[in-house]
């Protein structure tokens, strides 16, 4: 299985998010594709390759270009509020809520970090940018190697993306590689993709990206967000609006749930999937579903991860897995390298 693996994951290296009023260490680390890499090469999976830069118009399919101009100009901003910021990462302090104004954009850089983003847990760093723009297009690399004819890829990325909106960053996220992956399969000519997410917490930038497209089938399996990140979307009633009415299937599961539940659910997923009429399969392959997983609260242990690769090898689409969240940074590595050897085990 060809891995594009993003090379410069590493400029992306916050130190610090908001948690309970207080400035904690990261849970997104460059450990954790490292982790994965060195497994994948363990076990020889590959070839491992970079990705060609992506040009502006391909992000721009997905991304709104006020959000977009805001990421490539953020960190040259917050250091010239003052030059100290260098040492510092940049987090947002406000937010317009309801009733406040979204299509006016400031010209305080703190205001359009609030504007562009829903918490204070996603830093901006030096190498932010060039980061995220190097793993979305891994993620556009390795779509089109799909539209090649082969049967998968994984695209081996961080920071991850299915939390970012159109216009907006969050959750450790800030463009949506899965996202735009679909589109580079939509826009090579295939008339129904589905997005299948398995990350702990729901893909709401996912979600919200194709609510109302019928091109894009999006289904998740995750925590409650009664109780679980991002709170306030991921409900099992979200099924899609206007043309897009039906296309959307959540499977919210409460903490705790251990494997044979959530295989359930997953096959739940496959089917309405495979009844939608879906050609080709983007995979939103989070690994924070596992029982160690600091932020996570699922029960899933490594052996599963090799089950849930032939489930998903089963359905017999040609699938780019995207790697998303996972950080138990040893364990992640295995975990990860499970499914696609489980993949490969049964796809061949
Ligand atoms: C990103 B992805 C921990 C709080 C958790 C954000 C979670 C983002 C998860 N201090 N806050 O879906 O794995
Ligand atoms: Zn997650």
């Amino acid at each position: 299985m060809h891995i594009f693996f993003n090379d410069r994951h590493a400029r992306h290296h916050g130190r610090h998010e908001m948690f309970r009023g207080e400035l904690v260490p990261c849970f997104e680390v460059p450990a954790r594709a490292d982790y994965v890499l060195q497994e994948l090469q363990a076990r020889q999976l590959g070839p491992i390759e970079s990705a060609p830069e992506v040009t502006i118009d391909v992000l721009a399919r997905i991304h709104a270009p006020r959000y977009l101009d805001f990421l490539s100009t953020a960190w040259d901003e917050w250091v010239a509020l003052d030059p100290k910021n260098a040492e510092r990462d940049a987090l947002p302090s406000y937010w317009p809520i309801r009733t406040f104004r979204s299509d006016v954009l400031p010209a305080s850089f703190p205001a359009r970090m609030g504007l562009f983003s829903f918490d204070a847990g996603s830093p901006i760093t030096s190498g932010t940018w060039t980061a995220a723009r190097q793993g979305a297009a891994c993620a556009v690399a390795g779509a089109r190697h799909l539209l090649q004819g082969h049967r998968s890829a994984f695209v081996l990325t961080r920071p991850p993306g299915h939390h970012a909106g159109a216009d907006f960053f969050g959750g450790y996220c800030f463009l949506n590689n899965a996202a735009i992956a679909a589109q580079v399969l939509r826009d090579g000519g295939l008339d129904k993709v589905a997005v299948l997410d398995i990350d702990y917490h729901h893909g709401n930038g996912t979600q919200a990206i194709f609510h109302e497209r019928a091109d894009v089938f999006f289904a998740s399996v995750h925590g409650d967000p009664h109780t679980e990140y991002p709170y306030y979307l991921g409900y099992a009633d979200e099924r899609g609006a206007g043309k897009g009415e039906g296309a959307n299937l959540n499977l919210p599961l409460p903490r705790g749930t251990g494997f044979d539940r959530w295989h359930e659910a997953l096959a739940t997923a496959l089917r309405t999937i495979a009844d939608h009429g879906a050609q080709a399969l983007v995979v939103s392959l989070g690994l924070d579903t596992f029982e160690g997983d600091p932020i996570a609260g699922f029960h899933l242990r490594s052996p599963d991860y090799l089950r849930i690769g032939e489930d998903i090898a089963a359905a017999g689409l040609p699938t780019l897995f995207v790697f998303e969240g996972g950080y138990a940074v040893a364990e992640v590595g295995v975990n990860a390298a499970n499914v696609l050897d489980g993949f490969q085990q049964l796809a061949g």
